[in-house]
């Protein structure tokens, strides 16, 4: 008997999945669809806290209205599309994002064709901490901090000196051939969309080839590491901060 199909680098570790395009499986939501809609990571997952899907419309607009009672990040992958919060219509398009916390109810806007990434979790408030207030941005005009690390330069897209904020999410890009500087091994999970280039990402022991559009989840304490390839790498990262873990 041969193989049933070959895979495609997808793999779900103990303490990490990595999802690549071919992998994916679509779901199905009742205000979704004719979208294409990928659960890259629920809750389900133990003992992941957050969620992270990507929703791309089909031929259809999508346009629908969350109210879920979790804290969202929403950033545009491509294509037209907006959040509605209120009167006020805030256009994302290409690399736009937002943040808006547990208690705002709004309306997310794709035009055909169009792509979004949402990562969403129940806010762990802190006493005297307010929820945060609503954030936009564009990950173009976030300054790109260099770090101990030549060749590796940070994005931080939200407030990271805000202990208000229970995660953040940056865009970590590396040059040609640079690595992170060690395997890190730490409390906070992480959600990784590669957003350009490739490389080779350590999890937990393995060594998988990485390039753009995959997806990695890893737990809390997944021993990690990274090294971009010839052309460099980019990715998204969600990290859960300023909380105790508990
Ligand atoms: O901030 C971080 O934990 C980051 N250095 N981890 C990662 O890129 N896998
Ligand atoms: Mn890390």
């Amino acid at each position: 008997m041969g193989t049933i199909v070959p895979n495609d680098r997808g793999r779900r570790g103990l303490t990490y999945t990595l999802l690549t395009p071919a992998n994916r499986y679509m779901s199905r939501r009742p205000d979704l669809a004719g979208a294409a809609y990928y659960k890259l990571v629920t809750p389900r997952l133990a003992p992941s806290r957050f969620g992270q899907e990507l929703i791309a419309a089909g031929e259809d607009e999508v346009v629908t209205r969350i109210s879920s009672g979790c804290e969202r990040f929403i950033i545009g992958m491509s294509g037209e599309s907006a959040v509605r919060l209120g009167d006020e219509q805030i256009v994302l398009g290409e690399g736009g994002y937002t943040y808006l916390g547990q208690t705002r109810d709004f309306v997310l806007e794709l035009a055909a064709g169009a792509s979004i990434i949402s990562i969403a979790r129940r806010y762990e408030p802190w006493p005297g901490l307010p929820e945060p207030e609503p954030v936009f941005g564009r990950l173009s005009e976030v300054p790109a901090t260099p770090t101990a690390v030549p060749g590796l330069r940070r994005r931080l897209l939200l407030d990271p000196d805000d202990p208000a904020f229970d995660f953040n999410i940056s865009h970590m890009e590396f040059g040609p051939g640079v690595a992170l500087p060690q395997i890190e091994i730490h409390d906070e999970e992480h959600g990784l969309y590669m957003t350009s280039g490739g490389g080779l990402y350590h999890l937990d022991g393995d060594e998988h080839v990485v390039s753009a559009d995959d997806y990695i989840c890893m737990a809390p304490y997944c021993p990690q590491g990274f090294r971009a390839g010839p052309e460099g790498g980019s990715y998204l990262l969600y990290k859960d901060t300023w909380r105790d873990g508990f």
